[in-house]
């Protein structure tokens, strides 16, 4: 109903600014456009510069009421130096941003049209054309290279140490995975995806899964202070992994692998007397829009010190021993039918 209502509204004004655009034609014709066109002019002027002045007030309001809704602190190393790249991209930028728009209003309200004053004709001038190419070109040269610096750190290899972890997405859903004791994720093969014992496809005839961990509740569990790369990828549509509190995103998209790197440097718990907010929670959201449930993607980081996560990791079960022994018992957990899913993947594979 509200909608209908605004419709309706929006519509009406409208309706409203063509019949004044109407009756001051009409207004001019009966008058003389001269005297009109002064009017219009002078009018026009002011309102310009208060369209300005307002405007920059409610660039200020905005501010005022959701720089408290902001991100807290990075909670990795990568993520300052993205807030400080922003910072000076936003304190560049912003500084010209008001330059050329108060020159802007400015010059349209001390120089309208009178018929006292003719205007000036100046067609054309090199050294300006040179100086208005070249400095803008210099200033998103450099904040360019920041950026493309900062990109090649984030995508670019991660440290020998990192710890490997697996995120897969799913609708809706993440499935996170960690190696196991030897340290290595073993091959998948989505056609070996099974809802009931086997959500990710891991191939058993691959050793290196025997031991795979899948983490419980989809929660991913991370060493404060190390660096932790991220293999990501998707069973069905393109998601996004977005750890915000981390300044890092990544696509997730089905067929190939993408990662990211960063280390986080904020325990869960200390982030939780940062933000003075007891029940702070670090997220994983997808920042893809992947189907009607898409909003439920909410994925849980808890990020600790080296001895919970093995008090955590120790409770952890091999997924092939929980979902394959004895006898290849299916698991409680699966909710979907999965022999539907392996015929329709064989019908496409026969084809
Ligand atoms: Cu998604």
């Amino acid at each position: 109903m509200s909608g209908f209502i605004s419709i309706l509204l929006t519509g009406l004004v409208f309706v409203i600014i063509y019949q004044i655009a109407k009756a001051s034609e009409y207004a001019t014709i009966l008058r003389g456009e001269g005297k009109i066109n002064a009017r219009v002019n002078r009018t026009m002027a002011l309102l310009l510069v208060l369209f300005f002045v307002l405007g920059l007030y409610g660039i200020w309001l905005c501010h005022d009421a959701l720089i408290d809704k902001m991100l807290p602190v990075s909670a990795s190393q990568h993520g300052v130096e993205y807030d400080s790249m922003l910072l000076v991209t936003l304190t560049v930028t912003g500084i010209v941003f008001f330059i050329t728009q108060t020159l802007l209003f400015w010059f349209a309200y001390r120089y309208q049209s009178t018929e006292k004053r003719t205007s000036f004709f100046f067609p054309h001038n090199n050294k300006l054309e040179l100086i208005w190419t070249t400095v803008p070109a210099i200033a998103m040269a450099v904040l360019v290279a920041i950026g493309l610096r900062n990109w090649g750190k984030m995508t670019g290899a991660a440290p020998k140490d990192a710890t490997v972890v697996e995120v897969v997405g799913k609708q809706f859903n993440w499935i996170v995975r960690y190696p196991g004791k030897d340290g290595v994720l073993g091959k998948r093969d989505f056609r070996k995806i099974n809802d009931a014992n086997n959500v990710l496809g891991l191939d058993w005839d691959d050793k290196d899964n025997k031991d795979d961990i899948i983490a419980q509740n989809g929660e991913l569990h991370l060493v404060v202070n190390k660096p932790v790369s991220i293999l990501i990828g998707s069973r069905d549509v393109i998601h996004d992994v977005g750890l915000p509190h981390f300044r890092m995103k990544m696509d997730a998209v089905p067929g190939i692998v993408t990662t990211l790197w960063f280390t986080p440097t904020i325990t869960s718990a200390k982030m939780k007397e940062i933000t003075g907010n007891k029940d702070f929670v670090y997220e994983i959201s997808c920042d893809q829009m992947c189907g009607k449930g898409h909003y439920s993607m909410r994925g849980t980081v808890i990020v600790e010190t080296q001895e919970e996560y093995d008090a955590w990791m120790a409770k952890q079960q091999a997924y092939y021993a929980a979902n394959n022994a004895p006898a290849a018992a299916p698991a409680a957990e699966g909710t979907a039918a999965p022999e539907q899913k392996t015929d329709s993947v064989k019908a496409i594979t026969m084809k």
